[in-house]
């Protein structure tokens, strides 16, 4: 007799609980369910190495991946939700309430991580040779608290009670050696599935562990602590995502992290090769590495060191094998993420490294020169300089490929971040705009839109293939419209639930849901958002007749610990939702909402539910956005500037069917030169009040002076920067204008369902299956290899 699913999800789960099934809790039903879909997959799963064994193969290398939730994805990409169903029902609960007790694998940031979460998805259903290397962090992305509208910061303990989809792999531990100490490095294996594919494909996340698990003697004299010293110094390095780096030891930290995996993962390659080819040589021929970002840009001088020291190639025939390894993705403009490391870092973790990274350095020099480039030049682009290693450097000296991740941000770096190097490499430079998976951002998130979708075109090809949407650009009559409208006033009604069970607020699904959620910062600009807010609600205090559609204001966002404004914009988000949402004179018109701990799973919840996708970062900043294509493909219209992937979603959709304001990235430079925030202040209708009420007790920052900074910082000149860094005043009528008439269009539902049809039916693009397809062609140059 066969096992069902259900004998084998109970037998799991008692294994996990050691009761009968009526005394396990939930959580370990969730287990139970787990591992027995890890059960399911283990044969393909290991099928799948084989195949991709002896191929070319494509290794992405990533400090984020942002995973969410496993289960129910797992469930849908196998077709096992029915049999999940039906576990749960023999247990005696919701299949949904099981779901729910699975913590975020939030081992990210915000949209470079789920980047490559997404990637890792389309790499799967695509049969392509791909594995993800990374970090098992311990504690994740921090839990995020409200406290008096303060953000406060808890540990994110997700794995500690148990996580089924991650295989521990001691037998193919590494050794990872700094000058002072020396570790294990684990592998812990996630399985990634794909829709509609037997592959399976591979996230490797490494874990640091001590050689000895504590000193034996030094315990065994009651020198209790000096006796586990080690062992947590190695454990910091697996232990948080991004730790502070304001000091010179949390800068040893992250660079000790960032060697961590990716000396673990080419060590594990580099074997692999040999084991598989008989020696080194061709290395290249069957490896690709994709450095997302600067974070594992030590993967350069490290795959060096391993060529030339363990291997016994000399520097030009190493150096010719990792200058065809390395491909590198840039993901902002901003300076900050052009990371650059004392060298003194170098010479305490590693000497040897810094030795390469001086020969690298030297090299570059020379090669420079003789192109015939001035010495401030060289200078400029040099590997080290001014006593730091220059991490992006490294990476465009080194990969074959540099790219940015929207057809705006491309040709900016082109232009500006990256100019010198597009000077003497322009064949190096593409670009390759983002996308998300249609699997986790519609099919999964929204199943009531995937089973019209399913209707309308007659099948789910489109879960594989987006594009098909297209075919049905102009098949909406009234009849499709109609239930698109439901489709989309069921999910608020759920979201509705489910933010009242949350937090507590009752909001009201009539109204329009009007969303921004993405990290915080200045440049993205919730702080306009919000201004806009308190406008609004002044101009209805003024007027309560004014004739304005019922609006929820929905936030969603975390501040980098450090980062004190962009606290002090979450402090002040939260003081308008107090004034706005207490106010008996604006209740059941206007309610700001804003969402605690922002993650994976929140997503998944508020997107499906929205009418607006706020997109309002000013123009030239942001590289690329991803929440604008999820937001798309569940049919909300975009109000936002032309910048990153917006420019390339306008494009799609037209200009009828998404609502685009303020300065351009090429109008902003002679727009500042005559740019004075203080005269905007005056002029600009709506404006003063809303800055005054900043400074004049409406809002309340508790004395601490941060509404007061905010105020400042919007009209004066740090000395480093201009007033108004981000434009927030110069753009505030446009934004206003466009805000309004979106929402006044709103009223005429029949030609606002018609937009977001069209904006369903155009986010073909926008799929991830597309981005990887555009990666595996043109640069990773890898085929599809089913099992
Ligand atoms: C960064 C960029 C975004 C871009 C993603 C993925 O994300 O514009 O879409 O990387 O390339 F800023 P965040 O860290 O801002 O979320």
């Amino acid at each position: 007799m066969t096992e069902t699913f259900t004998d084998i999800a109970a037998a799991h789960t008692r294994a996990a609980s050691g009761r009968s099934i009526a005394a396990s809790t939930r959580m370990e039903m969730w287990q139970g369910l787990s591992a027995s879909v890890v059960d399911r997959i283990a044969e393909r799963w290991q099928a799948t190495h084989e195949a991709y064994r002896a191929g070319r193969r494509q290794h992405y290398f990533s400090a984020e991946f942002l995973m969410g939730r496993a289960l129910l994805n797992n469930l849908l990409n196998l077709g096992l939700l029915d049999d999940a169903e039906a576990a749960a029902a023999s247990f005696g609960v919701e299949l949904s309430d099981i779901l729910e007790q699975e913590p975020d694998a939030a081992l990210g940031n915000g949209g470079l991580g789920r980047l490559a979460a997404c990637f890792l998805d389309s790499c799967a259903t695509q049969d392509l040779p791909v594995v993800g290397y990374g970090i098992l962090y311990r504690y994740g992305l921090f839990k995020q608290l409200f406290e008096a509208g303060y953000q406060k910061e808890a540990p994110d303990a997700w794995m500690e009670e148990g996580y089924p989809f991650v295989i521990r792999h001691e037998e193919d531990q590494r050794f990872v050696t700094y000058a002072d100490m020396t570790v294990r490095a684990i592998p812990y294996d996630m399985p990634i599935t794909g829709y509609g594919t037997d592959n399976v494909g591979t996230l490797r996340l490494w874990r640091a562990e001590p050689m000895e698990e504590f000193d034996y003697d030094a315990f065994n004299s009651q020198r209790f602590t000096d006796a586990i010293v080690e062992r947590e110094r190695t454990s910091d390095i697996s232990r948080v995502l991004y730790p502070n780096d304001s000091t010179f030891e949390g800068k040893v930290l992250r660079v000790r992290q960032q060697y961590f995996f990716v000396s673990a993962s080419l060590q594990q390659m580099v074997d692999n090769h040999i084991e598989v080819h008989g020696d080194v040589t061709s290395f290249a021929d069957y490896n690709c590495i994709q450095l997302n970002d600067t974070h594992p840009v030590l993967a350069i001088p490290e795959l060096m060191r391993l060529l030339m020291d363990e291997h016994g190639l000399g520097w030009e025939d190493a150096w010719d094998i990792v200058s065809e390894t390395f491909a590198y993705t840039n993901h902002t403009v901003l300076a900050e993420a052009l990371e650059q490391w004392e060298v003194s870092i170098f010479d305490r973790l590693f000497p040897r490294l810094t030795e390469i990274v001086y020969e690298i350095d030297r090299r570059f020099r020379q090669d420079m020169s003789e192109r015939g480039l001035d010495g401030a030049r060289i200078d400029y682009m040099a590997p080290v300089s001014g006593g730091k290693v220059h991490m992006a450097w490294i990476a465009c000296y080194a990969a074959f490929s540099i790219n940015g991740v929207a057809a705006l941000h491309t040709e900016i770096i082109k232009r500006e971040t990256l100019k010198d190097w597009h000077d003497v490499w322009p064949e190096r430079f593409n670009n390759k705009t983002n996308g998300v998976t249609p699997r986790r951002w519609l099919n999964q998130c929204n199943p009531r839109l995937a089973r019209l979708l399913t209707e309308v075109t007659g099948s789910d090809d489109w879960v594989r293939d987006l594009d098909v949407l297209a075919t049905v650009a102009d098949a909406a009559d009234d009849d499709v419209l109609a239930q698109l409208m439901e489709v989309k006033h069921a999910n608020k009604v759920e979201f509705a639930r489910w933010i009242k069970d949350r937090q507590g607020i009752t909001i009201d699904p009539e109204a329009i849901f009007d969303v921004q959620i993405k990290r915080l910062h200045e440049y993205k600009r919730q702080l306009l958002n919000i201004m806009y807010v308190l406008d609004l609600y002044f101009r209805i205090k003024d007027d309560p007749t004014l004739d304005v559609p019922k609006r929820v204001f929905i936030f969603g966002a975390k501040a980098a610990p450090g980062y004190v404004r962009a606290k002090a914009i979450i402090k002040l988000i939260n003081e308008v939702a107090r004034l706005v949402n207490d106010d008996a004179d604006v209740a059941g018109r206007l309610c700001v909402v804003f969402v605690e701990n922002y993650n994976v799973s929140p997503a998944e919840k508020i997107i499906p539910a929205a009418d607006v996708s706020e997109q309002i970062s000013m123009a030239g900043k942001e590289a690329s956005g991803t929440s604008n294509m999820k937001f798309m493909m569940n049919g909300a219209l975009t109000l936002g500037t032309l910048d990153g992937a917006n420019v390339e979603i306008l494009d799609a959709v037209g200009e009828d069917n998404a609502y685009i304001f303020g300065a351009t990235e090429d109008e902003l430079p002679d727009l500042r030169r005559t740019y004075d925030p203080k005269q905007a202040t005056e002029q600009v209708p709506g404006l003063k009040r809303v800055m005054d009420a900043f400074v004049d007790g409406t809002l309340s920052d508790d004395g601490s002076g941060m509404f007061h900074d905010l105020h400042w910082s919007l009209l004066n000149s740090n000395g480093y920067e201009p007033a108004d860094v981000y434009y927030l005043l110069g753009d505030f009528a446009a934004y206003r204008e466009a805000r309004d008439r979106m929402a006044a269009d709103y009223a005429d539902q029949k030609s606002w369902a018609r937009k977001c049809w069209n904006n369903i039916t155009a986010s073909g693009r926008f799929s991830s299956d597309r981005t990887i397809r555009d990666y595996a062609n043109e640069v990773w140059k890898i085929a599809p290899t089913a099992i």
